[in-house]
């Protein structure tokens, strides 16, 4: 059986997504996105970092959401979401597989100074570079969806989950309406019954503005 640690809202609902994206039966652990809800001994002796994603699948455990994502595809997948070395998007598939966190860290410090930070020690220099980094890296997948809807010609794969979340996550943080490709291809993901049933209340929600 396998078994997805998670926290509402943040980077584990990429690996939720997919579970559901591939049909797989699997058991759903969701802890506080809090320190205190991550950082117990019962959840350290599972993931030494106290941080989701965490997925564990037998004997087998995995802490970065990308990795779970490739061990996913590659274990599971029947060629729909994955594509496999030798595959003419195989580069592709890997390059956005990791952009995705390329996005994702800007929109991580941006949630942190939201969600960890007290309004009075919140840093205006730092929201302000993060969230113009963050737009700079979504105009470069705006530009990909310029000519298609999804990241790979083919369409939607299991990348489009990684890089989905990060799109998700960002609109809550930043303006992307500058960015009518973005906007329509978060609208194609949401209306996927797997993103329906991966779907939280965000963190932000109940964050001090
Ligand atoms: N690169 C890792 C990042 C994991 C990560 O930092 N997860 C965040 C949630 S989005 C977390 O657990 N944060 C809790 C903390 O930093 O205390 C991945 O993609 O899995």
């Amino acid at each position: 059986m396998i078994t997805l640690y998670h926290c509402a809202g943040a980077r584990s609902m990429r690996s939720h997504w997919l579970l559901h994206e591939l049909g797989l039966d699997f058991r759903l652990v969701t802890l506080p996105f809090s320190m205190a809800g991550l950082r117990t001994p019962t959840y350290l002796a599972i993931s030494p970092l106290g941080r989701v994603p965490c997925l564990v699948d037998g004997d087998l455990t995995l802490i970065e959401s990308g990795a779970i994502c490739q061990y996913l595809c590659e274990t599971y997948d029947d060629g729909h979401l994955h594509r496999p070395p030798g595959h003419p998007e195989r580069a592709a598939w890997l390059q956005w597989l990791h952009y995705a966190e390329t996005i994702a860290v800007h929109a991580a410090s941006l949630v942190q100074q939201r969600v960890f930070i007290a309004p009075a020690d919140r840093s205006p220099v730092v929201q302000k570079l993060e969230s113009r980094r963050l737009f700079k890296a979504l105009e470069v997948i705006a530009a990909e969806l310029a000519t298609r809807d999804y990241l790979l010609a083919s369409g939607f794969s299991a990348v489009d989950t990684a890089v989905g979340y990060s799109v998700h996550l960002a609109r809550q943080l930043i303006d992307t309406t500058p960015l009518p490709t973005i906007e329509a291809y978060h609208e194609r993901l949401a209306a996927r019954p797997a993103f329906q049933r991966a779907l939280d209340p965000s963190p932000l929600d109940d964050a001090p503005a």
